[in-house]
């Protein structure tokens, strides 16, 4: 049978990621939707060349890409990492930020001094007073890889399992302890909490790494990505309401869905309703309440 993205993910799953901080999903995408994708990522790179708005080495690194290609927009609720956004961040979620990374071979490049980082920025350093150690999550991102990165070497994401848990990383003469360079097959994904201590790495091989992350916050942050969508176009008009929501759609942030202050109405929020008609809220579970 096949899957349709309100699967609920294990207890298991659940505290694996939560002591981990990542999961990695072996073919979250079926070879024929991997190409598809990768075409759809190799029109809008041919898009920007023609623009003008390719680095200098050929790097692409596109924020708010959903709009840009029908494929893109289904990307938002993929059947396969959907039940990891929903059941470890909960239905009052939205994509604030995604972007589309394309990174030609540098073999020659410079590693950066220092490339490691929570995502956040003063999300790491505004609500200190009140939360202390460790951070509150606030936001996950799913990252599809399009391209072979089943070698160290060709670019992949550096990650230190379990450190999101930690909100100082040490500073050290190359890659800190417990370091792993996520070495994943074209069609995998893999999901990661933002304070997970991560850095890009440098492509040293011949291969173009080519990957797509999508970013989920509460409703009630502000998107990091300029993304105006065309209400009026075709694209909005194939979404569904689920996502909507997770585009952004809504009259209120808090907990109202485009009616008054009379009353909480949570149910209308189309990922709760959706939940609640299959069953799916969980009232041992916060987020899922
Ligand atoms: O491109 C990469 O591998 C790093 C991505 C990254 O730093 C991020 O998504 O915050």
């Amino acid at each position: 049978m096949s899957l349709t993205g309100f699967e609920a993910i294990t207890p298991e799953q659940r505290d694996e990621f939560q002591q981990e901080g990542i999961l990695l999903i072996r073919g979250a995408l079926t070879e024929e939707h991997r190409a598809r994708l990768e075409e759809a990522v190799d029109r809008v790179y041919a898009d920007e060349r023609q623009a003008g708005r390719l680095k200098s080495d050929g790097t692409l690194h596109m924020l708010g890409f959903l709009d840009r290609d029908e494929e893109f927009g289904e990307l938002l609720t993929q059947p396969s990492t959907f039940p990891y956004i929903w059941g470890l961040a909960g239905w009052n979620i939205y994509s604030h930020h995604n972007h589309l990374d394309v990174t030609p071979p540098s073999p020659q490049e410079e590693a950066p001094a220092w490339g490691w980082h929570q995502d956040g920025y003063r999300q790491n350093s505004d609500p200190e007073a009140l939360v202390g150690d460790p951070r509150p999550m606030l936001s996950l991102k799913v990252a599809y890889v399009l391209s072979d990165l089943s070698r160290t070497g060709r670019g992949a994401t550096k990650v230190i399992p379990g450190s999101h848990l930690r909100n100082t990383l040490e500073r050290t003469e190359g890659d800190p302890r417990g370091t792993v360079e996520i070495t994943a097959n074209p069609g995998d994904a893999f999901v990661f909490d933002r304070r997970l201590w991560h850095s890009r790495s440098v492509n040293r091989s011949s291969v173009t790494r080519k990957m797509l992350f999508v970013g989920y916050t509460y409703r009630w942050i502000r998107p990091l990505d300029d993304m105006p969508v065309d209400k009026d176009g075709a694209w909005w008009a194939n979404r569904t309401p689920v996502q909507k929501q997770l585009l952004g759609e809504a009259t209120h942030t808090a907990n109202h869905w485009g009616v008054n202050w009379d009353g909480y109405i949570d149910e209308k929020i189309p990922l709760r309703h959706e939940l609640q008609t299959r069953g799916l809220l969980d009232r041992t579970i916060p987020w899922l309440r």
